[in-house]
């Protein structure tokens, strides 16, 4: 299980937080993903043979955020 933080644009309230963190844990290969606002971060653990950063990347974008 590989541990990542991303750095996420425009995060600003509780349906943001939810948004990413729904998309996140929909792909397969993520088992938690948790937004921080006042950061800005999402801390992402998943699996490295199942689910690509760029996957998570794309991810957080098709929700309407960029990433750092
Ligand atoms: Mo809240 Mo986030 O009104 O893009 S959903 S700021």
């Amino acid at each position: 299980m590989e541990q990542t933080t991303l750095q996420v644009q425009g995060m600003t309230c509780g349906h943001c937080k939810a948004s990413v963190e729904g998309a996140l844990t929909e792909l397969k290969g993520i088992t938690t993903a948790e937004v921080d606002l006042d950061k800005g971060t999402v801390d992402v653990s998943f699996d490295e043979k199942e689910v690509s950063v760029e996957a998570m990347e794309d991810a957080i974008e098709e929700q309407g955020y960029d990433i750092q």
